[in-house]
């Protein structure tokens, strides 16, 4: 998998290519990421990569020359190949999308700064507009490390254990259960008796159990999308759950 990053601003990625699971998919040589300085494509004494929008108005708008020009220079041999541009009005960035993502050879993303790019951008040289969700970033570059993030830990040997990707949350569309580690009395919280217990079994159907509380308290939207079990069915229905809810 290559990500091919566009940015103005590159420094802003470095201790998190060094620091996390991606560095070491880095190193391993199963993640491949190029940062471009899309101010090494602009022209003139001064480099210019943002303009005034025609019409008036707040703020700066990024040229778009600067940004074809450096899609232009990544090479595009790979036949399975997307420009994503990361965007506030793009669809919000979600797992079967990260997933999506993940079956790609290669990822030029762009990062938008200011008040965005030009629309004629989107027209010659995007393939996807993402958001990563409803609140305001002051530019595209956080968005473009969490999909990163999320896209390359679904790569085949990217994570530690290949298991932990496919039993993640969201993977069943449903929440966590809690964990519990050492030690066992804490801040005179117990862990609960039946994860000492040793039984299994009895272990394995709390925690869905639990799962299925937590999402019905904090998530009821995603109960009707998840993939349910009919054992599920029967635990939500002695929670009270009224079947085809
Ligand atoms: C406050 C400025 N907004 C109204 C004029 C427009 C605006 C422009 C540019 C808001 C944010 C940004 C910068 N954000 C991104 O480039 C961005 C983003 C985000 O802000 N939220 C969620 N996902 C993304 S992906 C890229």
């Amino acid at each position: 998998m290559r990500f091919d990053v566009l940015t103005l601003f590159p420094d802003l990625f470095s201790s998190f290519l060094k620091e996390t699971i991606l560095g070491r998919a880095v190193k391993a040589g199963l993640v491949d990421i190029r940062l471009i300085n899309i101010r090494s494509f602009a022209r003139g004494r001064h480099l210019v990569t943002d303009d005034r929008p025609f019409g008036g108005g707040e703020g700066m708008v990024m040229k778009p020359g600067p940004i074809l020009r450096a899609v232009e220079s990544i090479d595009r041999t790979k036949d399975r190949s997307q420009v994503l541009l990361l965007t506030p009005q793009g669809r919000t960035f979600d797992q079967p999308m990260a997933w999506e993502l993940s079956r790609m050879e290669q990822i030029i993303l762009i990062c938008g700064r200011y008040e965005g790019v030009d629309e004629r951008i989107r027209a010659s040289s995007v393939d996807v507009e993402l958001s990563i969700g409803d609140y305001v970033l002051s530019g595209g570059e956080m968005a473009a490390m969490v999909v990163m993030d999320a896209v390359s830990r679904l790569v085949p040997g990217v994570l530690g254990s290949e298991a932990s990707a496919q039993e993640d949350s969201f993977e069943d569309g449903l929440l966590e259960y809690p964990q519990y580690t050492r030690p066992r009395v804490f801040k005179n919280m117990e862990v609960p008796a039946v994860l000492l217990s040793g039984d299994h079994e009895k272990i394995r159907v709390w925690r869905r159990t639990e799962s299925l509380k937590r999402t019905l308290e904090r998530r009821p939207d995603l109960i009707g999308k998840a993939k349910l079990t009919e054992e599920d069915k029967r635990i939500l229905a002695k929670l009270g759950v009224k079947p085809g809810n």
